[in-house]
């Protein structure tokens, strides 16, 4: 058994260190969103990656979820005092990651190959990758009419601006190397991200859904909707701007072209016969992951369904 990830944010990373530790690094490849990567100070920062990374490496700030833990911000104090932008905050640790693949990025290497040497330096197999090589971003048309790169709508207005519509900006091509997973793997699975912010960009990646389609056989969502609410992020409040109700078979609409397993929470469990009336195999587990034995189980719980269904 060898599982494709897909993942974003948070969420995602919390349900991919849980299949870490289940399957080895040859068994398990996570793609990462880069529809939230962006210059910041001059240098590209890739938030999904890097959440992947140091999260996959048990250095990630747990409690914000993204970021280093134990950082200092010395150069970003220094860097406010001169009168810089500093909305997007940049930790003095945090910053040889940026520095690190902004060398890398110069010197003509693709974003694969400075994300497995960023994973090597960080002390982890280089499995992460990323969904392309070139820019795709992510924007938000918000109401009035104003579009937002990701980084403006999500932390420097806070999600707070009511979206009208999601765009992707880019044309980016399949990558050798995902060309090379999807062939390797016969499991996907859709963390627990945010649908429309997290995956969707993944699957704008030309040709990316359609192969997945036609080589990987079973293909499991795990929903990041609870009870009518997200477990962390926009993705509820993005739901109901975009007139979606914030429910289960929400999501499964939108990954009707792909899924073929779904995993609800317990919470959730009245869901199932509406799920499988739209043809979609359905676990029902505790999908909330507080503790690393929640995302070992969670991940267990995916992989075994998987396997017997
Ligand atoms: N999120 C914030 O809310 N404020 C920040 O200043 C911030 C800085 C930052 C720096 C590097 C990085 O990798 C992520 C950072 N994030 C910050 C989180 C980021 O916006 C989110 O993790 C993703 O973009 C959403 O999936």
């Amino acid at each position: 058994m060898s599982v494709i990830a897909l993942s974003g944010g948070v969420g995602g990373a919390k349900l991919a260190l849980g299949l870490s530790a289940q399957l080895s690094s040859e068994e398990l490849a996570i793609i990462a969103n880069t529809g939230d990567d962006g210059f910041h100070s001059g240098l590209l920062v890739c938030p999904d990656i890097d959440t992947l990374i140091y999260t996959l490496s048990g250095q990630s700030h747990s409690e914000q979820g993204w970021g280093l833990q134990n950082e200092s911000w010395s150069v970003f104090d220094q860097l406010e005092k001169m009168g810089g932008e500093t909305w997007f905050r940049l930790g003095d640790k945090d910053l040889a990651t940026h520095l690190f693949r902004a060398e890398r990025l110069q010197q003509g290497q693709s974003l694969t190959h400075v994300t497995a040497a960023l994973c090597k330096a960080h002390g982890i197999p280089p499995n992460i990758y990323p969904m392309c090589n070139e820019p795709l971003q992510t924007k938000l048309k918000i109401e009035g009419g104003r579009v937002l790169d990701f980084h403006e709508y999500f932390v420097k207005e806070q999600c707070k601006p009511k979206v009208k519509q999601i765009q992707f900006v880019g044309e980016p091509s399949l990558s050798n190397e995902i060309v090379a997973l999807i062939e390797r793997h016969d499991r996907l699975i859709m963390c627990p991200s945010n649908p429309f912010l997290s995956i969707d960009p993944i699957l704008q990646v030309s040709g990316l859904q359609s192969k997945i389609v036609n080589e990987i056989p079973k293909r499991l969502v795990v929903s990041p909707i609870i009870n009518g609410q997200a477990v962390k992020g926009p993705t509820a409040k993005l739901m109901q701007e975009l007139a979606l109700p914030v429910t289960n078979e929400s999501v499964a609409k939108k990954y009707q072209t792909l899924a073929t397993h779904i995993i609800i929470d317990q919470q959730d469990k009245q869901d199932r016969a509406s799920l499988e009336a739209m043809g979609l195999k359905v676990l029902v587990t505790n999908t909330l992951m507080k503790t690393l034995d929640d995302k070992k189980q969670l991940a267990e719980d995916a992989l075994n369904f998987l396997d017997r269904t």
